[in-house]
């Protein structure tokens, strides 16, 4: 054991361009328990912005900093960090990867006189993946090296050094991906088995941006099956006589085949190049190898094998149909999917249909309504459908309504010109040529979005790939100010046309008809005309959650105390945002707490309140133009700001109101509006002109006028001087 608490280990750690991870990658090497390490990391020709700060990190004499003067690949980096390591171990670890703290001392501790160790993988989703709980009792058992690096990977392993040499472990240069599988091939080739530990050594990330940094394994199917062939003939030639490295590539070809591959022929445009490719791998296959294969991988390799390019591409269809009827029929909720899919949209597209949607069916809200009650108020001549959770819903007009993913949905989705939605659609909607999409989005943002946001906390961790799909099919999105359209271009990669009129929505607070409305509201609540109103109106947390969509809230503010001390003059309406799944407690606080979180349209609720109090919801860019005092009730902010999200203002110090941590510090303030109002009342001027001030009262009709009228684009320009 003594020995090799002495033994050297060297990490090597091939690096290109992923600035955004190498920090917390190095960290984890750099807190290693097991301390004596030579850290090798092979800058492998990166931008000149992502290689200033790993030169930095030198500082640490166990670091070693070789440099490609251009990109060489992965394969050729390691090549180089072998020739140079001293270590008696050699372990791979990719930059954007984390190793547990322990996770060398461990697998040194049970590596005993075997040539290799490996540890549990555990891939990184989001950030709180790290924190699994590890078992109590370290077991090691032995496994057949086929089993070790099934899925064609060489990380998590700690590997004698004198295995690599007197082996020649060594990585195959001749492609981008899928060069693992030549370093693995000497375990194959001399050891039946090797030790492997229950305890999670290493995290290996799944990247959250594969548009704009995505990893190897992300590239596109196409790219990764032409180089996995051609690594496949490459081994094939050199190791193919041993039985054990043949029953491992072609293990790997098969399952490549049957995961992956299969989908390339979907597009009719790919199939000569991949036919050929495959049927030359498939050739050279052991026939064995294919008995334990379902019946139609059989019959589509043997006809890859024969070079049979018709009866192949016939089968393979037949079966696709035959897989995705078999897949339609154990459900309603797909069968549904598959008549869309094969029928609906088949159907003719309706010109003058509209499609309406307000936050996932849950509301008749937002621009969408405001567009809705527009072309009603004008009879423009369209047949409107809105989608709702609930299929009794009641909305003025005559819009047809439809049940969210009902088969009546689907069709209207399907055979309807022009979607308007202000939030995104789901995937497995299909944009047909001829359709027009406005996605009118909901809300300015203070929070960071999308590709502007570093680690992805939320619920879904394919946030960035899916919102990327999604917004493509985006022909329009409004903007409510400058700094908003900035943002969206940056944060959504948006490259359409985007509307610059304000939103809809906020036409209501420059109605001449306000008090009509406030009047009407408050009645239908229940609120007494005596009393004034404070709007409390937070946002979610992403990292609180039941699943995606349904969020967790914890009520900080004390509303017993607020209804001792502001009572008499106020009664407050709470509003939580729609993602929050859990009911808020308004007991005992009967005539001076309003449940309004069900409530259709905020908007309304802003009319008729006298304060705001929000935290980072976008709320408060609408409310502003109202001129009302806004309170912000930050009691999260650190966390919130540095870790969850980060912010795009400085809203500390550029916001149109106080930052308040503490419950009493909220009612205090609401007890001294008025000197509130003072204090902000320059930077609450500033904050209008900067995000209200496209607000005119008509952006219902420029937004009506550009999309369903195809008005002039010029007339867009004259937005900009709206307002001021
Ligand atoms: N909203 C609401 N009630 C709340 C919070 C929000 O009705 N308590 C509505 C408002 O119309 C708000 C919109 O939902 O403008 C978006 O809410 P945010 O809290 O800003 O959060 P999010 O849905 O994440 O959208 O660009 C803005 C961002 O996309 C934020």
């Amino acid at each position: 054991m003594y020995t090799k608490q002495k033994a050297t280990v060297s990490i090597i750690i091939p690096y290109y361009n992923s600035m955004e991870f190498i920090g917390d990658c190095l960290n984890s090497v750099l807190s290693q328990t097991y301390m004596n390490l030579e850290i090798i990391i092979i800058n492998d020709g990166s931008d000149a912005e992502n290689t200033g700060y790993i030169e930095t990190l030198q500082d640490d004499k166990r670091i070693v900093y070789l440099k490609n003067e251009s990109k060489q690949g992965v394969a050729y980096s390691r090549n180089k960090g072998l020739s140079s390591a001293t270590g008696e171990f050699v372990f791979f670890l990719d930059s954007e990867d984390i190793l547990a703290e322990e996770a060398i001392e461990i697998l040194l501790a049970h590596i005993e006189e075997a040539p290799a160790i490996a540890g549990r993988t555990k891939r990184l989703l989001r950030p709180t993946d790290l924190e699994v709980p590890q078992p109590l009792e370290v077991i090691v058992t032995p496994k057949p090296s086929q089993k070790i690096f099934h899925s064609g990977s060489i990380l998590n392993v700690l590997i004698r050094s004198s295995f690599i040499k007197e082996h020649m472990v060594r990585f195959y240069e001749g492609t981008e991906g899928a060069t693992d599988i030549s370093g693995i091939i000497p375990f194959l080739l001399y050891v039946k088995s090797l030790p492997y530990l229950n305890i999670r050594t290493y995290f290996q990330r799944v990247r959250n941006d594969p548009i704009s940094n995505p990893s190897l394994v992300q590239r596109s199917i196409q790219e990764r099956t032409r180089d996995f062939i051609k690594v496949y003939m490459e081994m094939n030639q050199q190791y193919g006589t041993s039985q054990p490295v043949k029953e491992y590539l072609d293990g790997l070809l098969l399952r490549f085949y049957r995961r992956q591959v299969i989908n390339i022929f979907k597009d009719q445009k790919h199939l000569d190049e991949f036919f050929n490719l495959l049927s030359s791998a498939m050739k050279i296959l052991n026939p064995a190898s294919i008995a334990s294969q379902p019946s139609h991988i059989k019959r589509e390799v043997n006809q890859l094998r024969a070079g049979n390019k018709n009866k192949f591409i016939k089968g393979y269809r037949f079966h696709v149909e035959a897989r995705d009827f078999k897949n339609a029929i154990k459900g309603f909720t797909r069968l549904k999917r598959y008549i869309y899919n094969k029928f609906f949209l088949r159907f003719p597209m309706k010109d003058n249909y509209i499609i309406f949607e307000s936050f996932l069916g849950k509301n008749y809200s937002d621009s969408p309504r405001n567009i809705y009650e527009y072309i009603i108020e004008n009879n423009l001549d369209y047949k409107c459908i809105w989608v709702f959770n609930d299929k009794h819903r009641q909305i003025p007009g005559n819009a047809k309504i439809v049940k969210r993913f009902s088969l009546a949905y689907y069709y209207y989705f399907a055979v309807s010109k022009y979607w308007i939605n202000n939030m995104r659609q789901p995937l497995h909607l299909v944009k047909r040529e001829g359709n027009v999409f406005l996605e009118t989005w909901h809300g300015t943002p203070l929070k960071k979005l999308v590709f502007d946001m570093k680690d992805v906390y939320s619920a879904n961790p394919r946030y960035k790939r899916d919102f990327y799909m999604q917004s493509r099919a985006w022909d329009y999105l409004l903007s409510p100010n400058r700094y908003s359209s900035e943002i969206f271009r940056s944060a959504f990669k948006f490259d359409n046309e985007m509307l610059e009129f304000g939103y809809p929505r906020n036409d209501i607070l420059y109605s001449p008809q306000k008090e009509e409305i406030v009047a009407r509201v408050k009645k239908n609540i229940g609120i007494p005309d005596n009393k004034k109103v404070v709007l409390y109106a937070p946002t979610w947390r992403d990292d609180d959650f039941y699943e995606p969509g349904k969020y967790k809230f914890q009520l900080q503010l004390d509303l017993h105390k607020m209804k001792e001390t502001l009572g008499d003059d106020y009664v407050v309406a709470l509003r939580m945002h729609y993602f929050i799944a859990d009911d808020i407690n308004v007991e005992g606080l009967d005539g001076f707490a309003f449940n309004l979180s069900k409530y259709d349209d905020i908007a309304e609720l802003y009319l008729i309140s006298d304060i705001l109090i929000t935290d980072y919801s976008s709320v408060f860019f609408d409310y502003a133009n109202l001129k009302r005092p806004i309170l912000f009730f930050t009691y999260d902010l650190d966390k919130y700001r540095d870790q969850l999200r980060g912010f795009y203002l400085d809203f500390e110090n550029e916001g149109p109101g106080p930052l308040l941590r503490t419950s009493d510090a909220v009612i205090d303030a609401i007890a001294n509006i008025d000197e509130i109002n003072e204090q902000y009342s320059d930077r609450y001027a500033a904050f209008y002109e900067r995000f209200c001030s496209w607000h005119d009262g008509k952006s219902t009709e420029k937004v009506v006028k550009r999309v369903l009228l195809g008005e002039d684009p010029s007339f867009q320009k004259q937005s900009e001087n709206y307002g001021g």
